[in-house]
């Protein structure tokens, strides 16, 4: 198979603080140096990738003047221009300053909830100027390590309250935003908030504009939460949710990994590019990864070379994986069409059902399920021997 080139339609992109991860993890100091953002720009363009997105202090350090904020972003804009890069998403750094130890939105600490919303609504100005239609909303330190600390009823319902009093801000500014949660379940918080897919998914409908908040699910969350990401994201997508995606690699339960995508569960990953091109996702294609500290910068673009490579060879594998007429027969033979016929026929109800004598349960037990055969065939498209 021939491994294809990566260019701006793929919709390949990346945070800015992926790729200017300068390797400080909480045993080490960084082994990179500081990443010029307009370099980063630079770089990703040459790659072949379509967007950027960043977090306010990301792109603007934190306690910078009203005249250095200025000056930073015009420098951005010129970047952006030259390199054609869009601005996909953007977000709020709410978990780095120490102010932000218990969390954001749902710090005990009052004021820093008032602090936290402000800084939310002065970076959704810039995204809005920037032209990102999607806020990303990772609640990173929204949570606990202890048991009495957190009132997590009370917390929840100020959680609700922020995204209320955003999503208000987001109308009245007259903006083209939406927001996406994305959620974890721990690291660096001992237990965040809002866990996994499910959890947000149902926050999300006891909010006041449950249309305009959605999820960013990050396929290595899921994992380390133990949960099969592939069918979180087709469930977002079933629930009209699916707002945006962080892609990358994890390998099962332990520490929040940030692989490039592709590395770690090969075979989740096939799963979640398969479900994204059956659901007919058609957002950014989004990296989250960390490059090891092991690397040089050198490496931190072979890494993210790598993760639209991967992301280009799953994407061909799949394809050829649907159009196999063999895999079309397995399909047939376990059954998938016949999934998507309602259980009931058009008219009838519960009434009729209950009428109806009993099949024949004996057989029915009996009938093979036929998935084993449809599994193969999807393994050996990926292992390459199809
Ligand atoms: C942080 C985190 C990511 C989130 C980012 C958005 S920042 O690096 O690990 O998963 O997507 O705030
Ligand atoms: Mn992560
Ligand atoms: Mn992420």
């Amino acid at each position: 198979m021939a491994i294809p080139t990566p260019v701006p339609d793929d919709k390949f992109s990346f945070g800015l603080w992926t790729v200017a991860y300068p390797g400080r993890d909480p045993f080490g100091e960084p082994t990179r140096g500081t990443m010029d953002p307009v370099h980063a720009l630079e770089k990703l363009a040459e790659l072949g990738a379509y967007g950027v997105n960043f977090h306010d202090d990301d792109l603007i350090p934190f306690g910078s003047s009203d005249s250095e904020r200025t000056a930073i972003i015009e420098r951005w804009k010129k970047g952006l221009a030259s390199t054609g890069l869009a601005v996909t998403t953007a977000t709020t750094n709410l978990f780095s300053h120490p102010v932000f130890k218990d969390g954001g939105f749902t710090s005990n600490d009052r004021d820093v909830r008032r602090f936290a919303i402000t800084k939310v609504m002065r970076n959704l100005d810039l995204a809005a100027e920037l032209g990102a239609t999607t806020y990303v909303c990772w609640g990173g330190r929204e949570g606990a390590e202890s048991g009495a600390a957190k009132d997590v009823q009370a917390a929840l319902q100020r959680y609700k309250e922020a995204f209320d009093v955003l999503g208000e801000y987001v109308v009245d500014q007259g903006y083209d935003i939406r927001f996406a949660i994305e959620p974890k379940p721990n690291e660096p918080r001992g237990d965040i908030l809002l866990p996994t897919i499910g959890h947000a998914l149902a926050f999300i409908e006891m909010l006041e504009r449950p249309e305009s908040v959605g999820v960013n699910p990050e396929i290595g969350h899921e994992e380390m939460a133990g949960v099969n990401a592939a069918h979180g994201y087709a469930q977002a997508m079933w629930q009209g949710k699916l707002f945006h995606i962080d892609l990358n690699g994890q390998t099962g339960p332990r520490y929040d990994q940030d692989f490039r995508f592709g590395a770690g569960n090969a075979r989740g990953a096939f799963w979640v590019v398969d479900t994204l091109l059956q659901g007919g996702y058609d957002g950014p294609i989004h990296f989250d990864f960390k490059t090891p500290r092991t690397e040089d910068e050198d490496g931190v673009w072979v890494a993210a070379a790598a993760c639209m490579t991967n992301y280009l060879i799953l994407r061909e594998k799949s394809r050829a994986f649907r159009a196999d007429p063999e895999v079309q027969e397995a399909l047939e033979a376990a059954r998938l069409p016949e999934l998507a016929v309602p259980t009931l026929a058009d008219g009838e109800g519960w009434r009729e059902l209950r009428a109806e004598a009993d099949p024949d349960v004996e057989a029915l037990g009996a009938r093979g399920a036929a998935f084993e055969q449809l599994d193969q065939l999807a393994l050996e498209h990926l292992y390459g021997v199809r």
